[in-house]
């Protein structure tokens, strides 16, 4: 390694279809059929996450929202016309959905049900247009309040839950720095510490998911429930702030694969009692995975019977640019260390992984657009796909204004992906020049349903698409939803590779 990737490692520590009105044989081309291939090559993307007809699941979408942490009533802004929007404008499948423990359980043992009620509500408006939500119990440097009321962080664990012992901690800026105060640490530590006097804090926060697993287990539209936001160290945290961060990973890696992987199994198990086939996304702690450090976690078992339903959700975000408000995409050592640490423990894993959050302001300088651009084609090459952040009018979001305009982002996170494969992807892709989208799957046992596309061709193709199919055989049929913008295609059982590929008409 050299001495500047050294320093940058430990510096990241911290911190025309559509013309025609059914998408009949008629208007698609045949390529040349693939050569039979017995045996998939081996992928990245072996692992998937499914729907109910066994159907791989690629998830593009945003988190709702951050604007939630600082509500009195820890909710989103947004309106069912948004979830009808980030449908209609953008082609989202998912929304990964904040909730907070302070919210749920208020008081020791005593759940909050008309906060869930609000929140059951919300995530009815994203059922009823096929958006599934992920349930993310989010917090940022523990929560809001230690246990005097005094301020500690940002959101997350109620008071009373917030053991500091009288040590410091004052806010700090930015926001994230404020993770190494000696108060936060401590009250990280008296969470992970499941042996200790605090032993009930994390009995607590393990009971309060059994909770609002028991009441969203049967929606059709939760997909799963994200065990905890960008999971802090506390005093285990390879690294302490002198202008620069020096880690000792072996401390992290210790407390990775002890306390931090004891938490996960409790709260699997907690949730498995309850609700035997949501998915349980699971994050790595961010820090240093946001930016591209190695995770040490290892693999959790799933106690389901059948395979596994956990999902590795970590976040993709690079220091430099974030804090410098600047991307210069010929320096992509932060992207390709997240690529290369990622790739490495999923190999290990073998679970579908999926980008939690991810995002920069459109104002930022240099090429900000590309960065987006080098995530997303990350996560086509990579993972089951991602959850932008976030859903906050702004320069981040692909919203802005009182109007709620849309921004220079909604044209990048916009693309043609496939939603619903009906096998297993080996790969595709979403070239933007080209504005071609290519799939390339095998068939699965048990598999049922058509593969569905999303093609975003009102803002897109405005001279319409092509679907091109590798199947001669004859039977495969298409139908164009241009409401939804969806294209579900039928493949023949063929037992072999299917290639699927949308082009640009003119
Ligand atoms: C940020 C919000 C910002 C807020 C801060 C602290 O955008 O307005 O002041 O949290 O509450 C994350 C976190 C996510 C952060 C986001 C952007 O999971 O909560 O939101 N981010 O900083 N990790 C890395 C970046």
């Amino acid at each position: 390694m050299t001495d500047l990737r050294r320093a940058l490692r430990s510096l990241i520590f911290l911190i025309v279809c559509p013309l025609l009105s059914a998408c009949g044989g008629s208007s698609e081309l045949n390529v040349p059929p693939a050569a039979p291939t017995a045996t998939p090559p081996p992928s990245a993307h072996a692992q998937f996450v499914t729907d109910d007809q066994g159907r791989a699941l690629i998830l593009h979408g945003i988190n709702v929202t951050g604007s939630a942490k600082d509500d009195p009533q820890r909710l989103p802004w947004v309106t069912r016309g948004d979830a009808e929007r980030v449908q209609r404008d953008f082609g989202f499948n998912v929304v990964r959905f904040l909730i907070f423990w302070d919210a749920i359980e208020p008081s020791p043992g005593q759940y909050n049900e008309t906060y869930l009620d609000q929140v059951a509500e919300r995530i009815d408006w994203f059922a009823g247009v096929g958006v599934y939500v992920i349930l993310d119990m989010h917090q940022d440097v523990y929560g809001h309040f230690d246990q005097n009321g005094k301020p500690l962080g940002f959101d997350g664990a109620p008071s009373w839950a917030a053991r500091t012992d009288g040590l410091a901690h004052r806010i700090a800026d930015p926001w994230s720095l404020t993770y190494i105060q000696p108060g936060v640490k401590r009250a990280f530590d008296n969470f992970w510490n499941a042996d200790g006097p605090n032993a009930d804090v994390q009995q607590h926060y393990v009971a309060a998911w059994a909770h609002v697993a028991a009441r969203f287990k049967n929606h059709p539209w939760v997909l799963g429930y994200n065990l905890m936001n960008e999971p802090f160290a506390g005093s285990e945290f390879a690294g302490d702030f002198a202008g620069i961060f020096v880690g000792d990973v072996q401390r992290s890696k210790t407390f990775e694969q002890t306390l931090f992987h004891q938490f996960y199994e409790r709260a699997v198990a907690a949730i498995r009692a309850i609700d035997a086939d949501g998915w349980i996304f699971y994050e790595p702690l961010a820090f240093p995975s946001n930016n591209g450090g190695a995770s040490y976690l290892g693999k959790l078992d799933d106690p389901r019977h059948g395979e596994n339903r956990l999902v590795y959700f970590p976040h993709f975000y690079a220091i430099l640019p974030e804090l410098t408000l600047h991307y210069d995409p010929a320096k992509t050592l932060e992207l390709d260390a997240w690529v290369e640490a990622r790739t490495a423990e999923v190999a290990e894993i073998r679970t579908p992984v999926m980008i939690g959050e991810f995002g920069l302001p459109w104002t930022a300088g240099g090429s900000p657009l590309g960065y987006l651009r080098k995530i997303l084609d990350t996560a086509d090459q990579m993972t089951s796909g991602w959850a932008y952040w976030t859903y906050d009018p702004g320069n981040w979001a692909p919203i802005m204004g009182n109007d709620l305009h849309e921004t220079p982002n909604a044209d990048v996170l916009v693309r043609a992906y496939p939603q619903r494969v009906a096998g297993t992807p080996i790969r595709y892709a979403y070239d933007v020049d080209a504005r071609t989208l290519d799939l390339t799957f095998v068939e699965r046992d048990g598999v049922s349903g058509p593969t569905q596309l999303y093609i975003p061709a009102r803002r897109f193709y405005a001279g319409g698409w092509h679907l091109e199919v590798d199947d001669t055989a004859g039977s495969w049929s298409s139908q164009w939803d241009g409401e939804r913008e969806v294209l579900s295609v039928t493949t023949p059982h063929t037992g072999r590779l299917h290639r699927l590929r949308v082009v640009p008409a003119s």
